[in-house]
This record gives structure tokens, C-alpha cells and sequence, in this order.
């Protein structure tokens, strides 16, 4: 190819990706906070269920301290696309989550739902903002909503803090006082009489949010959320600077230990995967039980010749719950294990070590290549803060 074509073709492409970039459409960012096992993931699926109805190119970001992430490999088998931001949360690492939306972005995604890790607050001056001022590119932010779980809202109603610290509380407040829009979620779980007690404290506690009820389990009150955060003004939206101290917000991250680690698990004969994961959930939960901490969430995953079975727990008097299962039995497969709990990041690796073993024992399978990575959250410290 002789200089002058091969020159020409150099500019050709230059001017197509600059075309591309001036006609790509602008993707919508939608951030959904919230505490842990508030059902974040959940609505993010059931909100990409609803947009794809509609022809809407939908992709998420999940996020969390470190990497295995039970989220992320969920997600993907809801055959959603789906990006991670691991090893700290979005607002401590503002460039990653730039370059993954990004990312989205030049694969001309409509929509993007970003989910920030469940002990994380402060999101509208670490990334709202700093969103609106351009730092994430041309992308259009979304009103902040914030999930809430009516059992954690519940003790926070009546300052009962035998579970949770009240630094954690603390925390938990903060992340409904920013939000532009409040979404008291599981409602299949609560009676009508103390829905409305929640509601109304909901209010009176945060009367400049904007509330809203749904079933993220139950796909119900979906459509009216994304009603009102489409019909949103950007200029009233994702404005509340929350007046927080940090060393609180620090220590009541620190509360809890963090535990991921992935495996693989392999068996002598066939077997049922649905039972190896509820067993170890059990073991698990009984475990941090004995040990007097909370559970902020437990999640196991395992997947296995394209099927995967998933379960989760959100507190030590809550049952497990199991969100995907095998339909077949398998002879092996790959473990994720995700563990937030008011435990000591070695008690929370113990535990692990012990009912791995025991799982070995009860159901003759081995567990190999078993990578641990367990710690408390690190002082957070902001890319931006405005
Ligand atoms: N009953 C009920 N369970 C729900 C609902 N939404 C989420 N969950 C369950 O709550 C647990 C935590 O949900 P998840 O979406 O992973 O929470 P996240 O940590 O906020 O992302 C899982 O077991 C979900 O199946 C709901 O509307 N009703
Ligand atoms: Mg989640």
C-alpha cells in the first residue's frame, strides 16, 4: 500500500471515530445506593427487564473492595452486560469508574445502572457531582435513588441498635438523606399497617426525598420509579451536600469484616448443587451467629455447565434465600463466596475455613484452588469531594 492511500485511510478513520463520537447518543447513568442486602442488584435486573422492552441497549457496574464478586457473575448469567469496578469503591477510585463508562459508553449503551458498594455513602459529592461537572465524560446523570430494606429501616425507626452499632446507623441515615429518591423496597415482606408506619417516617425523617414502594422480587412499582427519575429536573436533582464526619462513616464501615474467595468445587459422583450451597450458606450463617456478629450480607454462587444457583442472606435472623438454582445435578463447579458481617476479618476466614471443610467431608467433594481475600474496608478517601 503506498504512503498516500495509507495516509488517507489514517485520516478516514480518525474522521469516522470523531464523527462517531460527535452523533453517539448521550448514556443515561442511573446510580442506585443503598445498604447492604437492600436489594440493589435485584432492581437493577428487574429495571433492565422493563428497558429492554422497549429497545433499550441496558448494561450495569457492579462494585466492590475486592475482586470475586458474587454480583458480577450473577448478573452475567441473567445474560446482562455487565462491567465491575473491584479492589475499592467508585468514589475512591473515580478514574476506573470513568474508564468503564466509558467503556459503555463507546458501545453506544442507552442505559447504564451503576450499583456502589452497600457500605458506601457521601455519593452525591464523590460522584454526582462530579459527574455533572463533566469528570465521567458526556454521560447524563440520573436523579440519585437509594434502596432501603424495611427490616433495617424498622430498627432505625426505633433506635434499636442490638444488631448494628449506631455508627452503622449512622452510615445507613446518610444514605437516605442524600437521595433524591427513597425506594422502601421488599414490600412482599411487610404488613400494610407497618408499610405505612415506614412510609411516613420515611417523610417526616427525609422530607425533601421523593419516596417511592416497591417489590423488587415481585417486578412491582418499577415502571413508576423509572417514571420519576426520567421525569426529573437535572437541576434539582443530586444537589444535597450531606454535612458527614467521616471518621463515623469510617468506623462504621471498619464494623464490618470482609470476606471474598472463589474455589473449585469437584466431586466423586453427581451432586446436588442446589443442596452443597445451601448447606455451606447454613454452615456459614450459624457460624457468624456463634460469633455474636450481624450478617450484612452473605452471598454464594456456584456455577456449573452453563447453570448457576445463587443464594444470599441479609442477617443473622433472616432466612437464606435462594435467588437461582440448578435444574440438573452437577459434578462440579466454580464457588464464589462473598461474606459482609459485624466480625473480625480472621473470625470471618476461619468460619470459612470450617465449613469449607465440613462441606468436604459431608457431601465427599474436594474444594481446590481456594483463594481468600478477607479484610475490614480502608478509610475512604475520596478522588473528588465538592
Ligand atoms: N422478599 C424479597 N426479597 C428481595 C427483594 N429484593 C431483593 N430481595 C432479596 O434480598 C437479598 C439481597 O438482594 P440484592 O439485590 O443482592 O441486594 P444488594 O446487596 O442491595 O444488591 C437477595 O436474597 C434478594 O433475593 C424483594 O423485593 N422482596
Ligand atoms: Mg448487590
Amino acid at each position: 500500500m503506498s504512503s498516500g492511500i495509507r495516509s488517507s485511510l489514517w485520516i478516514l478513520f480518525w474522521r469516522n471515530k470523531y464523527l462517531r463520537r460527535e452523533n453517539m447518543k448521550r448514556s443515561k447513568l442511573m446510580v442506585i445506593g443503598g445498604f447492604l442486602g437492600a436489594g440493589k442488584t435485584t432492581s437493577m435486573i428487574e429495571i433492565e427487564n422493563v428497558l429492554k422492552t422497549i429497545g433499550q441497549k441496558v448494561a450495569l457496574i457492579t462494585n466492590d473492595q475486592t475482586a470475586f464478586q458474587v454480583d458480577t457473575h450473577y448478573v452475567e448469567t441473567q445474560k446482562i452486560p455487565v462491567e465491575e469496578v473491584s479492589g475499592s469503591c467508585f468514589c475512591c477510585n473515580f478514574d476506573k469508574f470513568k474508564e468503564v463508562i466509558e467503556k459503555l459508553q463507546e458501545e453506544d449503551t442507552h442505559f447504564i445502572l451503576a450499583e456502589p458498594v452497600g457500605s458506601c455513602t457521601d455519593l452525591v459529592s464523590t460522584i454526582m457531582k462530579p459527574i455533572k461537572m463533566g469528570k465521567a465524560g458526556n454521560v447524563e446523570i440520573l436523579p440519585l435513588s437509594v434502596v432501603v430494606e424495611p427490616r433495617r429501616l424498622m430498627d432505625l425507626m426505633n433506635q434499636d441498635t442490638s444488631l448494628l452499632s449506631k455508627d452503622v446507623y449512622y452510615l445507613f441515615s446518610k444514605q437516605m438523606e442524600e437521595a433524591d429518591i427513597i425506594i422502601l423496597n421488599k414490600l412482599d415482606t411487610i404488613s400494610v399497617k407497618d408499610r405505612k408506619l415506614l412510609k411516613e417516617f420515611l417523610e417526616i425523617t427525609y422530607p425533601t426525598s421523593q419516596i417511592l414502594e416497591i417489590s423488587a422480587r415481585e417486578g412491582t412499582g418499577i415502571e413508576k420509579w423509572l417514571l420519576a427519575v426520567l421525569c426529573s429536573d437535572q437541576k434539582t436533582t443530586n444537589i444535597k451536600k450531606i454535612n458527614l464526619e467521616y471518621d463515623t462513616y469510617a468506623n462504621a464501615e471498619a464494623e464490618m469484616g470482609w470476606l471474598n474467595a472463589n474455589a473449585q468445587l469437584n466431586a466423586e459422583n453427581l451432586i446436588n448443587g442446589n443442596d452443597i450451597l445451601f448447606d455451606l450458606g447454613k454452615k456459614i450463617k450459624d457460624l457468624i451467629t456463634q460469633s455474636g456478629g450481624e450478617i450484612g450480607h452473605l452471598k454464594l454462587f456456584l456455577k456449573s455447565e452453563g447453570e448457576a444457583s445463587k443464594i444470599s442472606c441479609v442477617g443473622v435472623n433472616q432466612p437464606i434465600d435462594v435467588a437461582s438454582e440448578f435444574t440438573k445435578p452437577i459434578k462440579n463447579g466454580d464457588l464464589i463466596i462473598n461474606i459482609r458481617a459485624t466480625v473480625s476479618p480472621e473470625e470471618l476466614s476461619r468460619i470459612t475455613q470450617i465449613s469449607i471443610k465440613r462441606l468436604e467431608e459431608a457431601h465427599k467433594l474436594e474444594v481446590e484452588n481456594f483463594e481468600v481475600q478477607a479484610f475490614r474496608p480502608s478509610y475512604p478517601t475520596p478522588t473528588y469531594r465538592y
